[in-house]
């Protein structure tokens, strides 16, 4: 290889390697979104909307335990739980409404 070649061989590397931490990056966050502990209080099926009791969520600035309203991503994801399960559940914002984009029963 020449030096030119080389030079050109190195910036597409970085570049690749660039991406793929971009890449790695991005789905780490996604791992370290923690499901958040909670009861389910009331469910809604028509409006698609769930009624949870849980602690702190920071990153939505709750800075203390609450029982709020949710959407559901997905109403069918209300068949599985009913009123005093225990539950984790994870909490999103979509279009300024927040959301459970997932819910588990609590073991
Ligand atoms: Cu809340």
């Amino acid at each position: 290889m020449n030096r030119v070649s080389l030079t050109r061989y190195r910036t597409k590397l970085g570049a690749f390697l660039l991406s793929l931490s971009l890449l790695m990056g991005a789905s780490a966050v996604c791992a370290q979104t923690p499901l958040a502990d909670g009861q389910v209080i009331k469910i809604d099926p028509a409006a698609g909307k769930i009624t949870i009791k849980h602690g702190p969520l920071k990153q939505f600035s709750m800075d203390e335990g609450m029982t709020m309203v949710y959407r559901a991503a997905d109403p069918a994801m209300l068949n599985a739980v009913k009123p005093g399960d225990r539950i984790k559940f994870a909490p999103d914002r979509v279009n300024g409404q927040f959301t459970v984009t997932k819910i588990e029963k609590a073991k």
